[in-house]
């Protein structure tokens, strides 16, 4: 044994010993409680001590063997180990305490320079205090950490998550120490893999860490973990949807729902399961749509459980060509855009962020937002349901990933399953999007349309869509066949006449269409750069004028596809992107946007809020809203 390995030992054995750390095995992540920001919690935002980790020296020994595998379970930087006297005799070549803070919510790369680019490993650690009342359940929460996440609670593994943008719950009740002390040791790691989901190619900033609101939940013991209130799909007049109970007390428990202002309750008991269904009249409530966003305040009560919510009602269904909200038909007055503000720039940190950017696609005249291309803060979605915007929600399967690797699918699907699970209660999101620019090919169609047929399984009072591509015939003819467009609801395409082809803004009205489906049609891109501030004539690249020219004949060349029913252009904002290299007009950003790095709006802006103010006045017969 080298002195290494035998420092290591003693110092497992010396731990093991003072009865504060023992090994566990690894656990699965608990499945998604439902609104979990809606419980009493107690927030751990704010200062983390972070240690960045290139080498993963915090959790494999030289050997490269993972300490948290090994039979102690010790080693790692989750130990969060300190001397045991003052005299530092014990070699420990680590100490969070010491070490620089970060904010939490935020990615690395935003909050200092030299992790801008940073791909790999950093360590958090946060202490909280916690007197744990008997009869209650704890649960930690991370709103989304990219990628790969380690999080050990007191030195104990709680599980390890992947995805970088879908909640992390662990139920921690067992784990909180006696004396209220405690601390939380999380191991972010947003190294790009090509077995991963998204895989290693994408056109945005590989942001890390822990990125979302990080909060500990308190539930009585037995509590609700899932529920859904919604329109039934086959009856606006009904209003039907579940509760399921976990705990040791959930069968044959009462549950209520109630809906004070709409005169609504209902008693209903739960099975041997702790499920319970309900299903009754919806004649009284107002319909939620983004004139009027109506959302009522539900409440779900059961024993010593009470979870409050605000739910909007609306249905959402396609006939023919037309997307009909409330039976009434629609035009989706869309812009597609990233979870990043771009005046920090870097990933939005919580609700003013989010609501800065959804302000703006309202000012732009929208009545929808593609929130491309993973899931966005459930915040996100809250605010979207409260401001009136309807929301096209995606998993990010995008561009190539690894189609024939069952991991892969199981990844993807899992990051679906929790996109819905977040979503399900909100009266803005409108479409389920499995994924964007995929290649044609017989495994990728088998690997999507899966996950369309999950969708659908999952939740069918919702459109399921995805971001096709096209094709183009010397005769000017813009084909869209894609097989894939069998499963879904609507057809959406992304298309960049006037940017990646078809020459200059001016000559691209001679392309025509031929869509394959007959259904509602959204085009769920197109676009082109162009530098805030920067002027030139209408055919100079990367200026105001040509994105603006190229937005008035887009419109123009879109207006002769019959089934048009709505459009999210790409994209509100700039954002950082580590392909867009040019010097000059780029330096790190894609400046699709239609607002600037710095905020400013572009000429390009003017011209859609003016055809989406037409379109306003078409479809629902005043301007603006
Ligand atoms: C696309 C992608 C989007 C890119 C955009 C672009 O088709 O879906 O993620 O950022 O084009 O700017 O090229």
């Amino acid at each position: 044994m080298t002195s290494r390995n035998l420092m290591n030992a003693l110092t497992a054995a010396v731990l093991l010993l003072a009865g504060t750390f023992s090994s566990r095995p690894l656990r699965a992540q608990s499945t998604l409680i439902q609104n979990m920001p809606g419980r009493t919690v107690l927030s751990l935002n704010g200062s983390w001590n972070y240690i960045i980790d290139p080498y993963e020296n915090g959790f494999y020994d030289y050997r490269r063997e993972a300490f948290d595998q090994s039979k102690t379970g010790k080693g790692g930087y989750y130990d969060n180990a300190k001397p045991s006297s003052k005299q530092e005799t014990e070699l420990i070549e680590y100490d969070f305490d010491k070490s620089q803070a970060m904010q939490i919510p935020g990615d690395w790369n935003s909050q200092r320079p030299e992790l801008l680019y940073y791909e790999g490993t950093i360590w958090y650690k946060k202490n909280f205090n916690l007197m744990p009342k008997p009869g209650k359940r704890y649960f930690l929460y991370f709103g989304a950490i990219n990628y790969e996440s380690h999080i050990y609670l007191n030195g104990k593994k709680l599980g390890m998550h992947k995805g970088g943008f879908t909640p992390i719950q662990y139920d921690i009740t067992d784990q909180l120490a006696s004396t209220g002390e405690n601390f939380v040791v999380v191991k972010a790691d947003n190294t790009r893999r090509p077995n991963e989901v998204p895989t290693i190619n994408t056109d945005w900033w590989n942001y890390g860490g822990i990125t979302r609101d990080v909060f500990i939940a308190e539930t009585p013991d037995t509590y609700i973990t899932d529920y859904k209130v919604q329109l039934a799909k086959n009856d606006p007049n009904t209003l039907a949807g579940y509760v399921q109970l976990a705990g040791t007390g959930k069968a044959s428990q009462s549950v209520t729902l109630n809906i004070n202002e709409a005169g609504i309750k209902q008693t209903v008991k739960t099975d041997g399961e702790g499920r319970a269904t309900f299903s009754l009249p919806a004649k009284k409530l107002a319909r939620w749509s983004p004139q009027s966003p109506k959302l009522y305040a539900v409440s779900l009560t059961s024993g010593l459980d009470v979870v409050q919510d605000r739910i909007g009602f609306r249905t959402i269904q396609t006939k023919g060509a037309d997307i009909l909200l409330n039976g009434k038909s629609i035009y989706m007055r869309g812009i597609s855009m990233h979870d990043e503000n771009p005046l920090i720039p870097g990933r939005a940190r919580g609700e003013g962020d989010l609501r800065m950017l959804l302000t703006w696609a309202k000012e732009l005249g929208c009545n929808y937002v593609r929130l491309a291309h993973y899931p966005h803060n459930e915040t996100m979605l809250k605010l979207a349901d409260e401001m009136g915007l309807l929301v096209w929600a995606e998993v990010p399967v995008y561009w190539t990933i690894a189609w024939e690797n069952p991991a892969t699918y199981q990844n993807a699907e899992q990051q679906l399953s929790d996109l819905i699970s977040m979503g399900k209660n909100r009266a803005s999101v409108v479409v389920w999007s499995v994924g964007n620019e995929t290649p044609l090919g017989e495994p990728r169609l088998k690997f999507m349309s899966s996950l369309a047929q999950k969708a659908r399984s999952l939740d069918d009072t919702r459109l399921i869509s995805a971001a096709l591509e096209l094709h183009r015939t010397p005769d000017n003819v813009i084909h869209v066949d894609d097989p894939l467009g069998e499963f879904l609801d609507l057809t959406s395409i992304n298309e960049y006449a006037g940017w990646y082809w078809g020459g200059k803004p001016s000559e691209i009205t001679k392309y025509t269409f031929d869509i394959k489906y007959n259904k509602p049609v959204t085009i769920s891109e197109f676009g082109g750069d162009a530098l805030g501030g920067y002027h030139a004539d209408a055919e100079t690249r990367w200026s105001e004028e040509y994105q603006e020219a190229l937005y008035v004949n887009q419109l123009k060349m879109l207006s002769t596809i019959q089934n048009l029913r709505g459009m999210t252009p790409w994209i509100l904002t700039d954002f950082r992107a580590t392909r867009r290299q040019h010097p000059v007009y780029q330096n790190g950003f894609n400046r699709k946007g239609l607002i600037s790095s710095t905020g400013v709006k572009k000429k390009a802006f003017y011209v859609l809020q003016d055809f989406y103010r037409q379109m306003a006045q078409k479809y629902d017969g005043k301007q603006g809203k």
